[in-house]
């Protein structure tokens, strides 16, 4: 089947304990677990993780006077330093912290994947002046596999995208943490891409850290974009 499931940033610090713990994160472990499961007819399975280094832009802790969840203006230092809003957070998940570890159960259905040659993980928002919300961020992104930055890719689309065009994906389901942050910017540059047919968000797989008015908001953008949002007891999941 040319399906893939892409699991968003099952890390501790995202996890209820976790530094920016999200509530009900650890609601949705047994549902990603399920979707793991060996018998599954994934294609490939990517995990996503945030790896982030000491000092990185995105925490408050970094910027004098910086206050945890508001937004500071930046310097796109992408995009000729025009200003742009960053969200401020609290530190997590540093590099070689158990916190940007994938949570243990999920990371062994993860692992029987990897071993079979089908599964691989991305690291984004390591640059310590660029945060990364998005697995497709073009260059903010290292990967596990052959793909990367040696330009043997299609320029126009994201390592991650092109990697999973030339394997022939060609739908893609997103879970993880959180549905306003990296899952919401996942799942619209993977619709943005062109790269595939369908992408589809599980709601029991995904949690906010805005909580449910958040993923309403999160929903209707995804409505606009064309990423449907289902429930992992629609025949598309279920087959
Ligand atoms: C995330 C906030 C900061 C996420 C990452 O994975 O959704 N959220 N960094
Ligand atoms: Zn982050």
């Amino acid at each position: 089947m040319s399906t893939a499931l892409l699991v968003v940033d099952v890390q501790y610090d995202f996890l209820p304990g976790g530094s920016l713990g999200v509530a009900g994160g650890d609601e949705i472990l047994p549902v990603v677990r399920r979707l793991l499961d060996e018998r599954s007819q994934w294609k490939v399975v990517v995990a996503s993780q945030d790896f982030h280094p000491p000092g990185h832009i995105s925490f408050a802790s970094s910027h004098e006077d910086g206050k945890v969840f508001t937004a500071i203006q930046i310097p796109n230092v992408l995009a000729g330093n025009e200003p742009i809003q960053q969200m401020l957070w609290p530190d997590h998940c540093v590099q070689g912290t158990r916190g940007c570890e994938i949570d243990e159960s999920v990371r062994q259905g993860f692992d029987h994947w990897v071993a079979s040659g089908k599964g691989f993980s991305v690291q984004k928002g390591l640059k310590t002046e660029v945060d990364a919300y998005s697995a497709f961020a073009p260059a903010l992104c290292v990967s596990s596999s052959a793909f990367g930055t040696n330009g043997t890719t299609a320029s126009e689309h994201s390592p991650l995208a092109s990697h999973l065009l030339s394997l022939g994906v060609k739908k893609l389901f997103v879970v993880g943490i959180a549905t306003d942050y990296c899952v919401r910017a996942t799942a619209l540059d993977a619709m943005k891409s062109g790269c595939f047919d369908a992408v589809y968000v599980v709601r029991e797989g995904v949690r906010a850290v805005g909580g449910d008015e958040a993923t309403h908001k999160c929903l209707e953008e995804f409505n606009q974009a064309g990423v449907q949002f289902v429930s992992m007891e629609d025949e598309v999941v279920r087959r």
